[in-house]
């Protein structure tokens, strides 16, 4: 086993104070410049301040980013592949000086470091997708996070723990590092092979976790990212539920569930290197590195950003500088013939392999279809069915957008009447007008002010299907990346279904129902949709409706269908 030296060895990183520094410099802190740390930024402090990314005992300074971001290493000649910076707005960086102390805190106020700026620097962005990810393709989420939501200043400097981040869920299964190395030292398990993972486990997961420990006779840590993973992922809650369930799967007082608070980047074979030394540093002595390890998925032209075993090379490639020992893994595949896993490779013909793939596992869900028992367990498929149960039962909103007058709200009101004579569910109707009485009154229409009062009527529409309830939305929504942002927002809880009604502009201002066309075109009535203001038509609604053709009572039923057929209504 290449590099493998001593277990439980190497120095950890402690950055708390103790109690009286702590208290001293909690006063102090009330003179500092405050700074709200971002999802991402608590994930990566509460791994600098409890040593898990030992032997960092800070963010990257500038000189040690450039090291990690062109040849992974830190001043030092430390291997260390992925850069950990704390990342501000310009208009803070432009009010504090070197010198300065921040204090990090989290969304409720807790003070949870501080930090006394010894360097602030506008990274190169495009430079550090390229050199981290191999790619500026904002399909990565990697990318798509470093350029949309990465702040352009970074900053560095000396680091203060007060407190570490509170969590308030599975708290039985949370450890620092420093604790799970004693809880291992104590129950004697000398060496302990680690597994990573984002996803629910299923049975290929148990079966190449029970082969890896029996492999390197070690205990067995199943090591769950807790903290961020790929966006559209099973949320943490569920698959700590789904582990939970898994765990008994395995010889008792063999293998332990702990829950790791990482950020991920989805970084592939850097990011295998990093998540080998983490578990290092966790006390582990081997860690699993399987198919595709900590992979983005496919770029914006269908391709893999990285081969399959590219990760396993590159562990490879530096195994003798890390403290710890790969156990790689081929892709695990059923084999009907002999009732058992095995890996992918190892199987011959006349043998066939049985796989289920991860789309297909959630279109089963979502059609409430059978799940076979050599997939899953039974218990760990319950739990998941909980989480998502299939579209009949699941809210979702119907999005009409369309000029004024072109005829959103009649059809809207058709197909909501529609919905109450199936009966059965509650619907609400968020009526353009409507909204703008209750929840928006006070807004005009303004660019600003139109996405504000569609991302407020996002906001409830997700929260009434994420309740599994039907929303119907009528706002005009005239700008395509708002009506984006609405469906990711309404999606995480249920269904999304956009209807854009695309009556002509001749035919509504035909009409002219309210009279407002023709104050418009007099210059009576300012920013008007279609007139003075833009309309960016939908490309890829759902549904189209012309209601120049058809009846709202047509509209209403030509929605119903697509309902029906998308399995959200039965
Ligand atoms: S938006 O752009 O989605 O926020 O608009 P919305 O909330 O749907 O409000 C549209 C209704 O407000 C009336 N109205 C205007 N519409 C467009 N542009 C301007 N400048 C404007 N001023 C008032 C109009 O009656 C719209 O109602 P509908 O039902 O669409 O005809």
């Amino acid at each position: 086993m290449g590099g493998f030296k001593a277990p439980h060895g190497g120095e950890l990183i402690n950055l708390y104070l103790d109690a009286e520094q702590s208290v001293q410099e909690k006063q102090a802190a009330g003179d500092y410049r405050n700074w709200t740390l971002t999802t991402r930024q608590i994930c990566d402090l509460e791994m600098l301040l409890n040593g898990a990314f030992s032997p960092l005992d800070s963010f990257n300074s500038k000189a040690d980013y450039d090291g990690i971001v062109e040849n992974m290493r830190l001043t030092s000649g430390v291997l260390w592949p992925m850069p950990v910076t704390l990342d501000i707005p310009q208009s803070l960086a432009d009010e504090l000086s070197l010198g300065d102390s921040l204090a990090l805190r989290d969304r409720e106020g807790v003070l949870i470091a501080t930090l006394k700026i010894g360097e602030m620097w506008n990274p190169d962005k495009q430079n550090e997708a390229q050199k981290v990810f191999g790619t500026n393709d904002i399909a990565h989420p990697g990318v798509a996070y470093l350029f949309d939501y990465t702040h352009d200043v970074y900053v560095s400097g000396e680091l203060k723990g007060i407190a570490p981040p509170d969590h308030y869920d599975f708290r039985h299964l949370r450890h620092s590092p420093a604790e799970l190395r004693d809880y291992f030292v104590k129950v004697g398990w000398r060496r302990v092979v680690a597994f990573q993972t984002r996803n629910p486990m299923h049975r290929a997961h148990i079966e190449l976790n029970r082969r890896a420990s029996a492999q390197v006779e070690a205990n067995l840590l199943i090591h769950p990212v807790v903290g961020q993973t790929k966006p559209g992922d099973v949320d943490h809650f569920t698959r700590v539920r789904c582990y939970e369930h898994a765990i008994k799967r395995f010889p008792e007082q063999t293998t332990m569930l702990s829950l790791l608070p990482l950020a991920m980047r989805m970084g592939g074979p850097r990011e295998a290197v990093w998540h080998a030394i983490i578990r290092k540093n966790y006390g582990c002595t081997h860690f699993i590195v399987g198919r595709d390890h900590a992979g983005p998925g496919k770029d914006s032209n269908n391709q893999d950003f990285y081969g399959p075993y590219e990760a396993q090379e590159l562990v490879q490639q530096y195994q003798d500088e890390l403290d710890i020992a790969m156990v790689p893994f081929q892709h695990m595949v059923y084999v009907p013939q002999r009732a058992q896993y095995m890996p992918d490779e190892e199987v011959q013909a006349p043998d066939t392999k049985l796989n289920i793939s991860g789309t297909e596992f959630r279109r089963r869900l979502r059609e409430g279809l059978e799940v076979e028992e050599w997939f899953s367990y039974p218990e760990v498929i319950a739990e998941l069915r909980k989480t998502f149960p299939p579209r009949s039962s699941q809210g979702f909103t119907v999005f009409f957008t369309g000029l004024s007058g072109s005829g959103k709200s009649t059809v809207a009101n058709a197909l909501l009447l529609k919905l109450m004579e199936i009966g059965g569910r509650n619907v609400t109707l968020l009526d353009g007008d409507v909204v703008r009485t209750h929840l928006s009154s006070e807004l005009g229409f303004s660019k600003e002010h139109r996405n504000l009062n569609i991302e407020r009527i996002g906001y409830v529409a997700s929260e009434i299907t994420k309740h599994g309830g039907i929303a119907l939305c009528a706002p005009i929504a005239p700008y395509a990346t708002t009506r984006r942002k609405v469906r990711e927002m309404v999606e995480t809880g249920g269904g999304f279904i956009e209807v854009h009604i695309s009556t002509p502009l001749e035919v509504c201002e035909q009409r002219d129902r309210k009279g407002l066309y023709a104050q418009a075109r007099a210059g009576k009535i300012k920013q008007f949709t279609g007139i003075d203001d833009p309309y960016e038509a939908p490309e890829n609604a759902e549904v189209v409706i012309d209601t120049s053709e058809l009846s709202p009572d047509l509209g209403a039923h030509r929605v119903l269908v697509k309902l029906e057929s998308m399995g959200f209504i039965k």
